[in-house]
């Protein structure tokens, strides 16, 4: 809209046009308000009823809460009003009626279910504090670019129509692909992998992922967001390295930008993270869950972190914190197994106390070892002839991982649910919107 002003822009002595939706109307008998909110705040818009033209008063206080509207008039200082200032209208136009009965309420006076709030997205993320929840989300992504600028990556973006999996053939949707079988990718995995055996060397993606979760919980999504990197001529500690930086600089950012964003979200005491994350190897990591005593059954070596586990652990820790050296036989093909004891990995898990954020590691790079490796996970390495074909012709030592965001979202924000950190999510039962 031409010359229009944002409420938050709008100074005592300006004549201003704000536009807006009709967040409430207090009506007082002689004088009533219309509070109009925009994507900056409101503003309050003052009607007496006496001294001003009777059509406009109507239109003004006859319209349904949240209506859009767009406002002329005079901003002036005014002490009771919310924000210190109101404006006297010259002009209101109805731009588009609100029905009166809404769905939810978007001024959060009245609670909503979570289905009914996904069911009516846009209405819900008019709530201040549900709109944090992706300012914040856009903030960690700005920041995670930025800090992946400063180390040299280049931004791909990989297929998400492809005709293998690669994080287990159990979770891949299968689509059809002109009569042919094909999938929605789970992982760029493969694809970045490619990239670093060319000249790009050191790459990174964030971009959709696609999973048919077996079950319905409150950290999966079927569709969800990763932060993938990988790069040339590092080794899993260097790619660690990394994966905390990229972390701290969201966390950094988050702290610096997003102020009012957390005031609303209920954290005025927002801390960066800024010590050292530990370190602990699979082995000291069970040995540690055992001796907690918060787990039904002990963990024996070759056994995944349950869910208890993860949180036994989580606890008696207390910070983000990196699980090393895996068994391989619970890690990926391409992992890099330790030369000098084949059942030890060289991948990793970086864990915030609540559930996993990250898996990575060092990859297999030598042709003999990956085609190996494939044959003992059970897969033919034949349907991967297109990815291990490169690694005849060159492909450097290599290291990298993925978070997912939502994930990255949801721990740093305390949210219950990882939905909530999903405009649009979709799980078992919601295919739209
Ligand atoms: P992913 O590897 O997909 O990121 P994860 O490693 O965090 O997930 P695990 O802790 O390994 O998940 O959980 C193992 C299995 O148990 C998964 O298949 C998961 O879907 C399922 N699961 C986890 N939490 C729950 C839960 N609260 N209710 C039901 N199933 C669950
Ligand atoms: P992984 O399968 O562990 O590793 O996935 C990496 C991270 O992505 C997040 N994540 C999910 N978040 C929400 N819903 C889901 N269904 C979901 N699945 C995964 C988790 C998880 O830690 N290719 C490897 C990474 C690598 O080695 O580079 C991979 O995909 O936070």
């Amino acid at each position: 809209m031409q010359n229009r002003t944002y409420t938050a822009e709008a100074e005592p002595g300006d004549e201003v046009t704000v536009a807006g939706w009709v967040h409430e109307i207090r009506d007082l008998g002689g004088i009533a308000f219309l509070i109009l909110r925009d994507a900056t705040g409101k503003i309050q818009v003052k009607f007496e009823k006496d001294e001003m033209d009777e059509d406009l008063v109507e239109t003004g206080l006859g319209v349904s809460r949240e209506s859009v509207v767009s406002v002329s008039g005079a901003v002036e200082e005014e002490p009771r009003a919310p924000t210190g200032v109101e404006i006297t209208p010259e002009s209101l136009e109805v731009l588009a009626p609100a029905d009166p009965e809404l769905p939810l309420d978007p001024s959060g006076k009245v609670d909503a279910e979570i289905s009914t709030r996904l069911d009516n997205r846009t209405l819900d993320l008019r709530k201040e504090e549900v709109q944090a929840i992706f300012e914040i989300r856009a903030e960690i992504l700005r920041a995670v670019r930025e800090y992946f600028r400063e180390v040299d990556c280049t931004e791909i973006t990989t297929p998400k129509i492809v005709a293998t999996g690669t994080e287990g053939g159990t979770e891949l949707f299968p689509i059809t692909y002109f009569g042919q079988e094909a999938f929605m990718n789970q992982s760029p995995q493969l694809f970045k992998q490619l990239m670093v055996g060319s000249n790009l060397e050191r790459v990174f993606e964030i971009g959709p992922i696609f999973r048919a979760e077996e079950h319905n919980t409150p950290r999966h999504l079927n569709e969800a967001t990763m932060i993938d990197f990988e790069s040339a001529f590092i080794d899993h500690h260097e790619a660690m390295d990394v994966c905390e930086g990229t972390l701290k600089a969201a966390y950094q950012a988050v702290a610096e930008n997003c102020e009012a964003q957390l005031s609303l979200l209920g954290y005025d005491d927002f801390e960066p993270l800024d010590e050292s994350f530990p370190r602990l190897t699979y082995e000291e990591a069970i040995e540690r869950v055992n001796a907690t005593g918060e787990v039904d059954e002990q963990l024996v070596w070759g056994d995944d972190l349950s869910t208890e586990a993860e949180k036994a652990l989580g606890e008696d820790i207390g910070s983000h914190y990196f699980v090393t050296d895996w068994p391989s036989e619970i890690k990926p093909f391409y992992i890099q197994d330790h030369d000098d004891d084949p059942d030890l990995s060289k991948g990793f898990d970086l864990m915030h106390p609540r559930m996993e954020l990250v898996s990575g590691g060092q990859r297999e790079h030598r042709y003999e070892n990956l085609v190996a490796g494939f044959e003992q996970q059970g897969l033919d390495p034949e349907q991967f002839d297109y990815y291990t074909k490169m690694f005849r012709y060159g492909m450097p030592p290599h290291a990298g991982w993925a978070y997912g965001v939502e994930r990255v979202v949801m721990t740093m924000l305390g949210l219950e649910n990882i939905r909530e950190a999903v405009l649009f999510p979709r799980d078992r039962q919601r295919l739209s919107p």
